[in-house]
């Protein structure tokens, strides 16, 4: 311990005096540089350890007390002319497209995203509303999709663009785009957002799923792709997930509240 301190303390202190000499290139360019860049990483992990403690795990259940019944809620059934469209093929042309502050913006079809690490978890789902249900979820953990993303160092929230139309924005200066909602005349749609932090990001529960209960995930529950955040509230849970964007503020989303339920009141940090 002690003589780990002090290498720690040596290399700290070289790497100022390195830094101040010549700047990151030289630095990384030493054997010591190397070293000193190395320590950096490992602080990272420590970090992320420190923020990924069991004991903030939502509680998970055993298979037995799966639901019988889990209440579909909110969009059951998209009406929109795209989400129409790929329901009627299967999702087979499905893209989670994945950009904002990124280093590498990216695009997973859904047979890439079951090919990733995958998670899964039992988990009761609690809605405002006041009821709730245990549902089995398997998907892809959101940290694996931003790690191969690498956020730029202003990312700070990510935030869920999802299929279905709420309403529609009494025809704005946008106009509306007929080909975006299934409602012919005047209005822009307004579809279901949410956003979350980077420490729930990189949350181990926080995963994108696309099966429950061990089924591809159904259309009322948000096919192909939904988001499980299980320490906060159902409105959170955003479904039919179609693009992540990752951004430095939420004040250009929706009203800049953070989601649309937040957009009309809602808690924007909805803890259990
Ligand atoms: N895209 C989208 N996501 C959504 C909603 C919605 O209307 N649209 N409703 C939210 C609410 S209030 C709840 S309780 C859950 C319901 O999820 P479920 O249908 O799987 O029960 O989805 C949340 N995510
Ligand atoms: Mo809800």
């Amino acid at each position: 311990m002690v003589p780990h301190r002090r290498r720690f303390l040596t290399a700290a202190a070289g790497l100022v005096a390195a830094a101040a000499l010549g700047g990151c290139d030289r630095l990384a360019g030493t054997a010591f540089g190397r070293r000193a860049l190395k320590l950096g990483e490992d602080a990272n992990l420590f970090v992320q350890r420190l923020l990924l403690t069991p004991a903030s795990l939502a509680r998970e259940f055993p298979e037995s007390a799966i639901s019988a019944y889990f209440k579909p809620n909110g969009t059951i059934d998209p009406t929109d002319r795209d989400y129409k469209a790929l329901v009627a093929e299967g999702f087979g042309s499905f893209r989670l497209e994945l950009g904002g502050l990124v280093e590498r913006p990216l695009s997973f079809s859904l047979e890439q995203l079951r090919a990733l690490p995958a998670r899964t978890q039992i988990t009761r789902h609690d809605c405002v509303e006041g009821w709730s249900s245990i549902g089995k979820w398997t998907g892809v953990p959101l940290a694996e999709l931003l790690q191969r993303a690498g956020l730029k160092p202003e990312a700070r929230y990510i935030v869920f663009h999802c299929a279905d139309t709420m309403e529609l924005a009494g025809g704005g200066l946008e106009g509306g785009t007929s080909e975006a909602g299934d409602d012919e005349a005047g209005g822009t749609p307004i579809r279901y957002y949410e956003s979350i932090d980077l420490t729930d990001a990189y949350h181990p529960q926080t995963i994108l799923a696309y099966a429950m209960n061990g089924k591809t995930l159904p259309v009322e529950h948000g096919a192909p792709l939904r988001l499980r955040l299980e320490r906060q509230l159902g409105y959170k849970q955003a479904k039919y997930v179609m693009r992540i964007a990752v951004v430095d503020s939420l004040a250009g989303i929706g009203d800049g509240q953070g989601g649309y339920w937040e957009d009309r009141g809602y808690e924007w940090y909805a803890g259990i």
